[in-house]
């Protein structure tokens, strides 16, 4: 990857919620919170936070249905100033596959406002497959290339390799890294295309690649051989992780370069604070994320992570008892 970082996105993008809104937010994820069986993946409470989110604030709720109509240039949905309470946050976790169980304020809101955005899923092979997730670094995997690391993190769509990838990625911070740069890299292919010369976009667009499980999956197959751009040739759709998808000959390869360095112009670079939520949409955009001095002191960076998808039915064979769960 490039030396030079992007400039950080300005803390004016995106929704700020007022005080009031970031009250009423408060208080529903405090109701969702005590939602018998104060489990994260227990149906029942999953289902309570669908209906809650009926009642987020109508700001957030016009944010998010502008934003699923069309997630503009970027594929980037923001929002500021949610309630988190750093006092009561207990230790940032350390260990690997760290995941969200309890039903706490932080998992509420991530879960209020991911269910106001879709269908909330988890892949069995990955994480336990737990709805939300813990991203946090992990002492030992600093090189890893996946969320536990704290090397920097190559462009990726999210779990590339799936059929039944998540349609966007939700990312709550409940605490920066100590420096307070830690920042994840945001890129559209809708703003990368012009920079891709008209035959490079052929090949990218001609099943020339595939892409294997990312290392955070205990199980699954690499893809058949796949398209990296698909769709309308103008507004094309990507599917790519820059360290699982692999050129199926020396034209895919120098296509898949060029691709990576247009995308890499062209990032964005989010720096998440606490209490701001960031979704990408999975489809047309790739992330990753900055090189961070992880301390291991209880108080390093740590984001709640959910997936979300559109449309249950698609995925239907995959999640057994119509669960939330994909195989
Ligand atoms: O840490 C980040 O900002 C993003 C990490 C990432 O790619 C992920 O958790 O999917
Ligand atoms: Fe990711």
């Amino acid at each position: 990857m490039t030396t030079a970082l992007p400039a950080p996105i300005s803390a004016q993008t995106g929704l700020t919620l007022t005080g009031t809104e970031r009250d009423q937010m408060a208080r529903l994820a405090e109701e969702l919170a005590l939602f018998p069986p104060r489990l994260v993946d227990e149906r029942a409470w999953m289902d309570a936070a669908r209906r809650l989110a009926c009642r987020l604030p109508l700001r957030v709720r016009e944010e998010i249905r502008d934003y699923r109509h069309d997630p503009g240039k970027d594929g980037l949905l923001i929002l500021r100033n949610l309630p988190v309470y750093d006092a009561v946050l207990p230790d940032t976790p350390t260990v690997p596959e760290s995941v969200e169980r309890q039903a706490t304020l932080p998992a509420a809101v991530t879960s209020l406002i991911s269910q106001s955005l879709g269908e909330v899923v988890a892949y069995r092979e990955e994480k336990s497959g737990a709805l939300v997730q813990n991203v946090v670094p992990v002492p030992g995997r600093e090189e890893s290339q996946s969320n536990a690391g704290s090397t920097l993190l190559e462009l990726h769509v999210e779990n590339a390799f799936h059929p039944h990838r998540p349609d966007y990625v939700g990312l709550f911070c409940l605490r920066n890294d100590h420096s307070g740069t830690a920042g994840t890299l945001v890129s559209s292919i809708r703003r990368a295309l012009v920079l891709v010369p008209d035959r490079v976009a052929e090949v990218l667009m001609a099943p020339r690649f595939v892409t294997q499980p990312p290392p955070s999956f205990h199980a699954g197959d690499s893809t058949p051989q796949h398209a990296v751009l698909d769709g309308d040739r103008d507004d094309p759709d990507i599917q790519v992780d820059f360290s699982a998808t692999v050129p199926l000959d020396d034209e895919a390869a120098e296509a898949l370069d060029v691709l990576r360095g247009a995308l890499l112009d062209v990032a964005a670079m989010l720096v998440l604070q606490p209490g701001e939520l960031a979704f990408v949409d999975n489809r047309l955009s790739v992330h990753g994320r900055t090189s961070f001095e992880p301390r291991y002191d209880g108080h390093d960076r740590w984001l709640h992570r959910t997936f979300v998808h559109l449309d249950n039915r698609r995925s239907r064979s995959h999640r057994a008892g119509n669960g939330f769960v994909l195989a």
